[in-house]
């Protein structure tokens, strides 16, 4: 690893206290898809230093929308603390460059010691929203970059928990002040959210932080994201997972 991990680290920092957007990391450094992770790890273990507790993990491009939206092909993750939950409303003025998209969301209900048991650790599914704002210039990024920007998470929020079922095609729908501005199906993620989960489950076990009782999971989102602006009201609509509503 040649990346200096610690230096990275900071200047992501800087660029959220800053609200800031960065040149990519890869423009002056040598990253790697290992110590990229290690850069993400370095700021979470920052943030929950700082009192932030972990909240769950986030899955990244499982859909080809978002692949060819943002112009890379791996599937990727990130983590979520608690700082980063949205109860119904996010400022965005406190963000750089904040889009939306929907999300299939999942309850952990109790602790996940092996890839084949996760379905049945589930406690829940909801539908669900993330805020992105990627902290590079333009929403620009190489894998490595994104990686170690925690997958550009930024904050999340989800509607009420629906008991575990079949989420392998759902419909989805989010709008934006009562305009439809994406539409698609839970079949986008890996042809089954259920695939996303394990593969979550498989990389939380792998890093050592397996997932835990009241952790959630964002199974990747089945639509392109689209800008999230000041003063807007969001609906994201799930079949069978009713709605959830943010304002900004
Ligand atoms: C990276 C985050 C990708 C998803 O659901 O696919 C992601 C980005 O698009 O900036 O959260
Ligand atoms: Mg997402």
């Amino acid at each position: 690893m040649s990346a200096d991990v610690h230096a990275l680290a900071t200047t992501l920092e800087a660029a959220v206290r800053d609200r800031r957007a960065i040149p990519k990391l890869t423009d002056g450094a040598d990253l790697d898809i290992a110590s990229a992770y290690a850069v993400q790890r370095e700021v979470i273990e920052r943030r929950t230093r700082s009192g932030e507790r972990l909240a769950g993990v986030k899955m990244g491009f499982t859909s080809r929308a978002k692949m060819i939206q943002m112009g890379v092909d791996d599937v990727i993750w990130g983590l979520l603390t608690d700082a980063m939950l949205a109860e119904g409303s996010v400022d965005v003025s406190g963000l750089i460059h904040p889009r939306i998209e929907p999300e299939i969301v999942y309850l952990i209900g109790r602790e996940v010691r092996s890839v084949a048991e996760v379905e049945s650790c589930v406690a829940g599914v909801a539908v669900g929203y993330e805020v992105l704002d990627s902290r590079y210039e333009d929403f620009k990024f190489t894998l490595p970059d994104v990686i170690a920007d925690n997958a550009s998470a930024a904050r999340f929020g989800f509607g009420a928990w629906h008991a575990p079922r079949d989420l392998s095609n759902a419909g989805l729908l989010m709008e934006i002040d009562g305009r439809p501005v994406q539409t698609g199906s839970s079949a986008a993620i890996l042809g089954d959210p259920a695939r996303s989960l394990r593969a979550a489950a498989r990389l939380a076990l792998g890093a050592g932080t397996p997932l835990e009782p009241g952790w959630i999971v964002l199974a990747g989102a089945a639509t392109a994201a689209v800008p999230l602006p000041a003063g807007a009201h969001v609906r994201i609509t799930g079949a069978g997972l009713a709605s959830v509503e943010v304002t900004t």
